[in-house]
């Protein structure tokens, strides 16, 4: 009896032995066959994570791979030289990462020459959509008729006397003559009817959960913006002045209850500087099409502070949306975590902030600090202001 008992000893040690070498084999080609974890659904934890002292349990899951639902007619748009490749790069990996991954909107990019092939090799690997390459017509990228060439090459002069930055840059000027009024009239822009612009180099910080161009078409906005700031002086001393010729010859295109209070502390006699940063945007196409922008441009464009100046895009657009749209059409999007040298947009907020994986420090947020225009427009749409945004001043 004893030995048959120690036979049947080895033979149950036996198959232990071989089941568990089967389960360890199994498990394994399981969980490889299965990665990227991206695929499948969010597992709820197991208990494992729970019990083990020190650890926590993720129940946060992972967020779906593409979101369901129709699509809107937008794309994103960049302006960018051949060697601007790798800064750009690293946006759009993290635009992809956050956003468009889940989304695969398409994206325009622009440049005064050709781009070539490694350019549009390495844009279209990273972009989930699909990539479109457009060469900026000459007249769209060169000085007008009207402008007088030697008065033009004087002001560069005197401009990097005073070292004002960009001031001595005669293609920084075409390119804010172009963001100003021809980037939306490209061949390639007019098959779409809503914009984010992205530029070389810039960051963001937390995952956008949700269709941003969605956003805008649901709830009637036009214009956006994620920071806002005072603008150099020396480069637009004579921008408020076209600009109220401007509104003396159309004033059908000024809008009732706009945004005039964000721009000026004495009802439009003057201008404070304040302007959208429009390294960011999105925004709606058709807006800038409409008559009322292209007059605005045109007004703007003869008086040549493009040239003359250093007029910038940011204020050309900024004071375009305070002045033109209604002021419940121009949205602060707090919830878009955004970089571009030397400004961070963090947003206010922990919950928000843990919920959406940000890894901006809430330090670096510009917001609420006495060089940036935002408080204003919290002000002048008496929207509350973000919880805890005291802590950040
Ligand atoms: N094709 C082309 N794109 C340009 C040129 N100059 C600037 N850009 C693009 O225009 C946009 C704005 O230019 P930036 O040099 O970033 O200007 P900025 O943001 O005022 O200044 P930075 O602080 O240097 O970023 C970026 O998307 C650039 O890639 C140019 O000469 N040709
Ligand atoms: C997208 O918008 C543009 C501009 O409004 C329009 O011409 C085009 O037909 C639209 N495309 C679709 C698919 O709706
Ligand atoms: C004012 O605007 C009108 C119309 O755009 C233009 O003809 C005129 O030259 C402008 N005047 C100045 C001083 O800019
Ligand atoms: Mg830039």
């Amino acid at each position: 009896m004893a030995g048959t008992q120690r036979y049947l000893r080895y033979i149950v040690f036996a198959l232990i032995c071989l089941i568990l070498l089967f389960f360890i084999s199994s498990s394994s080609t399981v969980s490889s066959a299965n990665w990227p974890g991206y695929a499948n659904p969010p597992s709820p934890q197991t208990g494992g994570d729970a019990k083990t002292p020190g650890t926590t349990p993720n129940t946060g899951g992972l967020p779906p791979a593409v979101k369901e639902g129709d699509r809107m007619n937008a794309t994103f748009v960049t302006l960018a030289r051949n060697s601007d490749i790798w800064e750009i790069a690293k946006s759009i990996r993290q635009v992809e990462d956050r956003f468009n991954r889940k989304f695969n909107y398409d994206w325009v990019f622009l440049n005064d020459d050709d781009f070539n092939d490694e350019f549009k090799k390495v844009t279209s690997a990273l972009v989930s959509g699909k990539t479109k390459y457009g060469k900026i017509p000459k007249e769209h990228w060169s000085f007008p008729d009207f402008i007088d060439q030697e008065k033009a090459a004087k002001v560069r002069e005197e401009m990097k006397e005073k070292k004002i930055i960009y001031g001595d840059s005669i293609s920084y000027r075409h390119m804010c003559r172009y963001e100003s009024g021809f980037f939306f009239r490209h061949p390639l822009m007019l098959d779409y009817e809503w914009y984010w612009r992205v530029e070389p180099s810039v960051e963001l910080y937390c995952d956008i959960n949700y269709d941003t161009f969605k956003f805008m078409a649901d709830n009637k906005k036009k214009y956006s913006f994620t920071l806002s700031l005072y603008e150099y002086v020396e480069t637009i001393p004579t921008l408020w002045d076209a600009v109220k010729n401007f509104t003396a010859t159309f004033p059908q295109h000024i809008s009732p209850g706009n945004s005039m209070k964000f721009l000026s502390d004495d009802d439009g006699k003057s201008y404070n500087h304040c302007h959208f940063w429009s390294n960011f945007e999105i925004g709606n196409l058709n807006w800038l099409r409409s008559d009322a922008y292209i007059d605005y441009f045109t007004s703007l464009d003869h008086a040549g502070g493009f040239f003359y100046e250093r007029w910038g895009d940011a204020p050309v657009h900024s004071i375009a949306a305070a002045l033109m749209l209604k002021k419940e059409e121009i949205h602060f999007f707090n919830d878009i975590a955004y970089y571009h040298v030397p400004f961070t947009h963090c947003p206010t907020g922990e919950q928000y902030r843990l919920d959406h994986k940000c890894h901006c420090n809430p330090k670096d947020n510009f917001d609420w600090n006495g060089y940036s225009c935002t408080s204003r427009y919290y002000e002048l749409n008496n929207i509350p202001k973000p919880e805890g945004y005291e802590k950040e001043q």
